[in-house]
């Protein structure tokens, strides 16, 4: 009896001191702050989940980096961690190799550090990931709440696939329909594995370095599989197998995850998805996730800030697939019944966001700023983004709407 008192006692005390010792550092054990997740990231970043690390980029850091965003504050999404990589510095390129195969007439091997005696382009893009925006669904939607926070505009550089195929004299087959790549996995992870229509192969880039400096392990390094255009999940970070395909690749990430429905026709006799309800998704009557759908932020005013009046400048960023141009940018103060074009920093096509901004005249009191972008195909964003309601909450790009008050 006595004995176990004692013991008792003694682990009372044990469990003292581990909460003591657990509140001098903040439960920083229970609660990892975003650079103790990844080292060199912003503690300020969001952690939506530690295993796999999913960080989300507060707003006011976003809208704090108009033109670029470094590489501190951008978002992460990994569905699929890689050990060691953990880190907003550079790999080594030593000893890294990726193969090149499938419908192909020669396949081959390549060591990273080949690409770097090839001719070395350039590209700012917008890195987005599928689900951004996914908390604004309703009803609620799975996957990681985002808010508007998973997304960066990143300059990418490397060398373009084609490049490296032409350096090898390698030819397509014809059936080559389809690049699938396969990422780098340690133990028995499992795979991470994308396809994206032959079409993305006009831009896609190995990249090795990002906003000018070694591109971070965190971000794909040391090389990377980059598809200007593309929404986030396509770009295979840590590429260790390249594949011509005829078909889509069949693991989770490629079906049925990372897809929306496709809009119903003749020969899709499917119902649209309604909200709330399951989806049977299948190759045919769905699509992934691979063109990135037209959008624009609100970088200022933020919401529920006060600002001077009458005259206020408002800002913000729109991008599309950078396919064709973005024509215009509209704001409306007044729910949307008349709208302001608000000037475009530039007007080529790009896969970068470009920044707009207009000036409105508004009386003292409340009011809701919206924005919308227009490309030259006439797309544009729905004034209710819940229009696409999905279940696993992709592609928002619902008019933005923010509440601030004029002096
Ligand atoms: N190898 C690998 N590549 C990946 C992923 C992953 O889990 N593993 N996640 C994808 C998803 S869903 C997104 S949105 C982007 C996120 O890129 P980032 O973490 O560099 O911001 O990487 C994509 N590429
Ligand atoms: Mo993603």
């Amino acid at each position: 009896m006595e004995s176990v008192s004692r013991r008792t006692a003694l682990k009372l005390m044990g469990l003292g001191a581990a909460l003591l010792a657990a509140g001098s550092r903040g439960f920083a054990q229970q609660a990892p702050t975003a650079d103790q997740l990844v080292k060199g990231k912003n503690p300020k970043l969001l952690v939506l989940s530690q295993r796999p690390i999913v960080l989300e980029t507060p707003y006011d850091l976003l809208v704090s980096q108009p033109e670029r965003t470094p590489k501190e504050i951008l978002y992460i999404r990994n569905n699929v961690d890689l050990p060691g990589y953990n880190t907003v510095e550079g790999a080594s390129l030593d000893g890294w190799k990726v193969e090149v195969g499938g419908l192909v007439d020669k396949p081959f091997t390549f060591e990273a550090k080949e690409l770097l005696e090839l001719p070395q382009h350039e590209v700012t893009m917008v890195l987005q990931c599928s689900g951004n925006g996914r908390s604004l669904f309703q009803p609620r939607t799975s996957g990681n709440p985002w808010k508007r926070g998973g997304v960066g505009n990143v300059t990418f550089r490397g060398v373009r696939l084609k490049d490296l195929l032409e350096a090898k004299g390698v030819k397509l087959g014809e059936k080559a329909l389809y690049i699938t790549a396969h990422a780098s996995r340690q133990g028995n992870a499992p795979e991470f594995v994308r396809s994206v229509p032959i079409h993305a192969l006009g831009h896609a880039l190995l990249a090795l370095s990002m906003n000018g400096e070694p591109l971070p392990a965190v971000h794909g390094g040391p090389i990377r599989l980059v598809f200007p255009g593309y929404f986030g999940v396509n770009n295979v970070k840590w590429v260790q197998k390249i594949e011509f395909t005829e078909a889509e690749n069949t693991t989770a990430e490629q079906m049925p995850r990372y897809r929306v429905p496709a809009i119903p026709n003749a020969n899709i006799p499917f119902l649209p998805q309604e909200p709330g309800k399951t989806y049977p998704y299948s190759f045919t009557n769905s699509r992934p996730n691979w063109l990135v759908a037209i959008n624009s932020f609100i970088f200022a005013p933020l919401e529920g800030q006060t600002v001077e009046g009458p005259y206020v400048r408002v800002e913000g960023v729109a991008f599309n697939d950078g396919i064709v141009p973005l024509v215009s940018v509209e704001v409306s103060a007044n729910g949307g019944r008349t709208w302001q074009q608000a000037r475009l920093e530039r007007q080529e096509k790009s896969f970068g966001w470009v920044r707009w901004q207009a000036t409105l005249y508004l009386r003292p009191g409340e009011h809701e700023v919206m924005a919308r972008a227009w490309d030259a195909v006439g797309r544009s964003q729905p004034l209710d983004g819940n229009i696409a309601w999905n279940e696993r909450g992709y592609e928002y790009n619902g008019v933005m709407r923010v509440k601030f008050t004029v002096a």
